[in-house]
């Protein structure tokens, strides 16, 4: 089962206690036995899963920052290291942000991420992204020099499509590599999406079940597919490396949003004529659960 379920978007104040930028302080102090508990139960069993799964510069990523040691990370930790690999830090936030502040915490390299921790009878579902989705999930690769552009430009990105009225497609691109990414390697396909590698049933299921289609990654295909937010992916779309990935992120976007308002969205699970097939999905898991209503 996804892990991962967006609710609606929040609303547009800051809550009580939160800077106008929706940050809030990480209060490590405050945080449990219990809550460490679960970090460190969650860190070890998806670190065990993800030895051969994740792409390399994730793993790397995991040893820089030390990221096990001592439950929930503390971000004043992180911080200096993770700033002196590629400028990023990491900001606590209540949990989703309006689309308008999220974009410009990122194309100002700062990562929020839910200061909160699920419960220990959540280990494989929850509602909103927590502390270990967003930093176990995310935050490794933000070690990497090219993803790390690649995000800040993303923000950049994003501000421009709110204001061009494209957000929709924006956001079909961040769910397509940054949460189900997979990319091609000499050792084969392997995981860079922080919604897999949060995920204990997904990790597999993206690399190895026949179910899933998985395709080239197409900025335009990309753009046109609709992604599920209530289970795992019908189709996950491989990048050949993450230069790639940030180059197609540098070019100039007005053109693509041209091209798409002439192009219908391609329904979800289906493979169009001019995709490069990399594994074409028997899609039997999807058909056996109707999506939610
Ligand atoms: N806020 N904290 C947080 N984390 C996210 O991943 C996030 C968000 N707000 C909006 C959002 N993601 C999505 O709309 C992106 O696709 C833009
Ligand atoms: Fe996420």
């Amino acid at each position: 089962m996804s892990e991962i379920v967006k609710l609606s978007p929040p609303k547009l104040s800051p809550p009580d206690g939160a800077a106008a930028d929706w940050t809030i302080p990480q209060n490590w102090d405050d945080y449990s036995d219990q809550d460490h508990q679960v970090w460190t139960t969650l860190y070890e069993r998806q670190t065990h899963l993800l030895q051969d799964r994740a792409c390399a510069p994730f793993l790397r990523g995991l040893d820089a920052l030390d990221l096990h040691r001592g439950g929930i990370p503390d971000f004043s930790r992180i911080n200096p290291e993770l700033e002196r690999l590629t400028g990023w830090r990491i900001v606590a936030v209540p949990g989703l942000v309006p689309d308008d502040v999220f974009f410009e915490h990122l194309a100002s390299r700062r990562f929020p991420a839910g200061r909160f921790i699920r419960g220990p009878d959540q280990l494989d579902y929850l509602q909103e992204p927590d502390i270990f989705h967003d930093v176990f999930g995310h935050v490794p690769m933000l070690t990497d020099p090219v993803f790390a552009d690649y995000m800040a430009a993303y923000g950049r990105g994003g501000r421009r499509a709110l204001s061009q009225g494209h957000l929709a497609h924006l956001a079909r691109l961040y769910w397509h590599t940054v949460e189900f990414g997979l990319m091609q390697t000499p050792q084969g396909l392997r995981i860079y999406g922080a919604g897999i590698v949060s995920s204990r049933t997904e990790t597999a299921f993206s690399l190895e079940d026949a179910s899933p289609h998985r395709l080239a990654f197409d900025l335009i295909r990309v753009m046109r597919t609709p992604y599920r937010i209530d289970d795992f992916q019908p189709t996950y779309f491989v990048i050949p490396s993450l230069e790639d990935l940030l180059e197609a992120s540098l070019q100039d976007f007005a053109p693509v949003y041209r091209q798409l308002e002439s192009l219908d969205d391609i329904p979800i699970g289906e493979v169009a004529a001019t995709d490069a097939v990399i594994h074409r999905g028997a899609q039997n898991y999807h058909r056996s659960r109707p999506a939610a209503q």
